[in-house]
């Protein structure tokens, strides 16, 4: 099986490249290195130092004799999009390049234009390469969990059956996202929807949860392979963030109450998600949604969890309840279904003691690289 990454030079993408050559498929990686601009011009750095692309699939080489291909490119330029495919060949194409970060997409209206094109029109040219090449390749694309926000009712995967006025039918569930960046994620959900439905193409949305962790069996094979982790207050992510707060003794970041509930997973089981996801294609025309989580916590819990594991290996750890830069329920109910990855097959890693040990001796470890200034958020919903 022949599967194009795009956005593979990126956290989950690095990641999810590297376990699917280990695993014999042939890879191709495709991105335009924008996510390294982006930290530039913010002035932020990933904690862990990562070598340059081609110095890792150099790298990937030599360790493993397996060769991953590379096309450096946007995927908003349609011709050389449409050039990479008709090179490479997919018969998967599994879509990570997009601007990820809510608070970057939140920074202005500048920020905000430029996520949604960056994300809606590469998708939206990723479908029509697509129709007029590969129709039968299966996309896999990654979705949200906030795309659907915290309704007070149970979150189905992806379509809900309501009966109204005495009719019935099964629909898309109705979608609540809190940012311009998840905003852009319903925009390529309803566009992709509607390209299965009109020419046949095959595509799974995977709505997954918020990412923790570092370490994949390939990306820890050697230094030069290591995979980025933020901390930053744009780019990193609620309990990666907490480690590394803890690691430096900041005290932990919570965004006010801190009942903001959300889904988590294990890097290791994104890498193996996608793999189910493209071992089991979707049918052609069907657009099918996958909540990609693996556990529920509030972000209150999570510094709680943080704490504890931290003050067992002795460090010192606070917690601090911060105005909330965003504007969010931060008290709610929160009951997510995720029960399709796990009926083809998943086997999560949940998120124990060990594991946080793990990733609080990796920030450790990195501690020297760390910024104090980036922590705090900077970035206000408010205005
Ligand atoms: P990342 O920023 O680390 O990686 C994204 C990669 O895509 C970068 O290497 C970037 O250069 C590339 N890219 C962006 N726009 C591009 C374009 N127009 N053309 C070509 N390449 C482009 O992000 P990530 O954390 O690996 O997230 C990957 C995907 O997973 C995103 O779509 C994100 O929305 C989704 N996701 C991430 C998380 C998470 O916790 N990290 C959670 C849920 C969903
Ligand atoms: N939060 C804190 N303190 C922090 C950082 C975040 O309390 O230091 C809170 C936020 O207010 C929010 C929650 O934690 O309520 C999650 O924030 P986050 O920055 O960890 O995650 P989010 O902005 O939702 O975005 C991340 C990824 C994005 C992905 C999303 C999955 O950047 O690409 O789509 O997680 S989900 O949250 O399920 O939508």
């Amino acid at each position: 099986m022949k599967v194009l990454v795009i956005g593979g030079d990126g956290y989950c993408g690095w990641a999810t490249a590297l376990y699917l050559s280990n695993r014999g498929y042939e890879v191709a990686i495709l991105d335009s290195l924008v996510r390294r601009h982006w930290d530039n011009e913010l002035g932020v750095a990933t904690l862990t130092p990562i070598a340059s692309i081609q110095q890792r699939l150099q790298r990937w080489k030599d360790l493993t004799g397996k060769t991953i291909d590379l096309f450096i490119g946007d995927i908003n330029n349609y011709e050389f999009l449409k050039a990479a495919l008709n090179k490479f060949e997919p018969t998967s194409i599994i879509h990570f390049g997009e601007q990820r970060s809510a608070p970057f997409s939140m920074i202005d209206r500048e920020h905000a234009v430029l996520t949604q094109v960056n994300n809606v029109v590469g998708t939206l040219n990723l479908l029509y390469a697509m129709k007029e090449d590969f129709p039968d390749c299966h996309l896999v694309k990654l979705g949200t969990m906030g795309e659907y926000g915290t309704p007070n009712i149970d979150i189905e995967e992806g379509y809900i059956t309501i009966e109204h006025n005495g009719r019935k039918d099964t629909l898309p569930y109705p979608k609540q996202p809190g940012s311009m960046y998840h905003l852009s994620k319903v925009h390529d959900s309803h566009n992709i929807h509607f390209a299965c439905k009109m020419w046949g193409l095959r595509a799974t949305d995977l709505n997954q949860g918020i990412v923790y962790g570092v370490l994949t069996e390939e990306t820890g094979m050697d230094e030069m392979l290591i995979n980025r982790l933020d901390y930053d207050g744009v780019f990193g992510t609620a309990l990666n963030r907490f480690c590394i707060q803890a690691a430096v003794g900041h005290p932990l970041t919570v965004y006010g109450k801190g009942g903001q509930t959300r889904g988590f997973l294990d890097i290791r089981d994104t890498v193996r998600c996608i793999e189910i996801a493209i071992a089991n294609p979707a049918e052609a025309g069907e657009f099918r949604v996958f909540n990609q989580f693996t556990e529920l916590f509030s972000i209150g819990d999570l510094a709680g969890m943080v704490k504890k594991a931290g003050n067992a290996i002795g460090l010192n750890v606070d917690i601090n309840n911060l105005e909330n830069p965003r504007i969010e329920k931060e008290e709610h109910y929160f009951n997510a279904k995720n029960t399709k990855l796990l009926d083809l097959g998943l086997q999560p890693h949940y998120l124990s003691d060990s594991l946080l040990d793990s990733l609080l001796n990796f920030a450790v470890k990195y501690q020297s690289r760390i910024d104090g200034k980036e922590i705090l958020p900077k970035v206000t919903w408010h205005r």
